[in-house]
């Protein structure tokens, strides 16, 4: 049966939840407007410990987006793994954190695919390179995976020309076959990766998303999945027009998402985790991915400063609060958590994490699922 709602266009529903559209920005969900709708989101599922989600796999430790790096991650004891999810020209779903793949595949050093580089438009940003796009799975297949930061993670080069390119289908594959090992759900977190630019190439992520995610019994509202996007028309998609039940995350940066500016809509990321926004949203969403300094900024010398309102305002809205990205790395780290000489040393990375699991947030993303997993432990254990 056609739901009334999936009549209305994706601009439509958007356009729904414009803060003019909001009428009450009650903070109790449980009698808010919003808990009777029909799409509304489901409780939020707390009380439980913090969730670890390795960030695009055991990425502090292994090529990302391989399979290795995942099941790394997994043995670590991460509760999800991050696949970030591009398409093939023939429109399958791989795992790559961008389109263009010359920085994380040998693509560069093939002969046979040198008249593939060009120039394309993403987000608005005209970016040089091999896109996943102009590829057959087949192709993509030939390719091997290499460390991103070659120079900052000299040990995982040692995995370079190891791996393929997995797709999606074989995280899914990786995921169940974990489980029943490990005896413990490992979920996975699928992102769709520039969802316009993907649309524009003819080549949706949603419709192939939702029927994976149906194939392997993901989609309900309680199954170890979160869907993220930086986009929001997107999420609506999902919700509204694929009727996906699963959670979904939408991410949060400087900036303003990309569908909406291809709209002219004027509305930025600050604009939407405002509290009557969060609470609109929590009609499609179940939680937010916001980048770490929106939970706890950095002073102005680069040390850690006090939490926001934020993980207050989203959970006021019924909505967990998931950031990113956590890395054990001096270069990444608070000036006052750094530790040793080199950019590449690690840090005071597990105080870091426990100052933010102390800050109220309900998961994090981390490049070290290990590290992740013992601020986790200390968290608890002080709780
Ligand atoms: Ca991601
Ligand atoms: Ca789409």
């Amino acid at each position: 049966m056609l739901r009334l709602s999936s009549v209305l266009t994706t601009a439509a529903l958007v356009a729904a939840i414009a803060p003019s559209a909001i009428t009450s920005a009650s903070a109790d969900h449980a009698s808010s407007p919003t808990a009777a709708s029909p799409t509304a989101a489901q409780p939020r599922r707390h009380a439980a410990d913090p969730l670890v989600i390795a960030h695009r796999g055991a990425s502090g430790y292994r090529p990302e987006h391989t399979l290795a790096a995942y099941e790394l991650a997994a043995r670590m004891g991460a509760d999800f793994i991050e696949p970030d999810l591009v398409s093939t020209k023939d429109g399958v779903l791989v795992a790559r954190h961008e389109p263009e793949i010359s920085e994380t595949t040998d693509v560069a050093d093939r002969p046979e695919f040198a008249s593939r580089r060009t120039t394309k438009s993403i987000d608005g940003r005209p970016v040089t390179g091999w896109f996943t796009s102009d590829f057959t799975l087949a192709e993509l297949k030939s390719l091997r995976a290499k460390e991103r930061l070659p120079e900052l993670r000299q040990e995982s080069t040692m995995w370079d020309g190891r791996f393929e390119v997995p797709t999606f289908d074989e995280v899914l594959e990786l995921r169940e076959r974990l489980t029943k090992e490990l005896g413990r759900e490992i979920g996975v977190y699928p992102e769709t990766k520039h969802p316009t630019f993907f649309d524009e190439a003819g080549l949706d992520l949603e419709g192939k998303l939702a029927e994976a995610i149906r194939k392997h019994h993901l989609d309900r509202g309680n199954a170890p999945i979160f869907i993220q996007s930086f986009e929001l028309s997107n999420l609506v998609e999902l919700r509204e027009e694929l009727d996906v039940k699963a959670p979904l995350v939408f991410l949060v940066a400087g900036g303003a998402p990309y569908d909406l500016v291809a709209k002219g809509d004027s509305r930025t990321y600050r604009d939407l985790i405002q509290p009557a926004s969060l609470v609109e949203l929590s009609k499609t969403i179940n939680g937010i991915g916001p980048e770490k300094s929106l939970v706890i900024p950095r002073k102005a010398d680069g040390s850690l400063g006090a939490p926001t309102s934020l993980v207050s305002d989203a959970h006021a809205a019924g909505l967990d609060v998931h950031p990113w990205t956590f890395r054990a790395e001096n270069v990444f780290l608070p000036v006052d958590h750094r530790s040793g000489a080199a950019a590449s040393d690690f840090g005071r990375a597990i105080d870091e994490q426990v100052t933010f699991l102390e800050a109220g947030i309900d998961g994090l993303f981390t490049d070290q699922a290990d590290v992740g997993v013992a601020a986790r432990a200390e968290f608890l254990a002080g709780r």
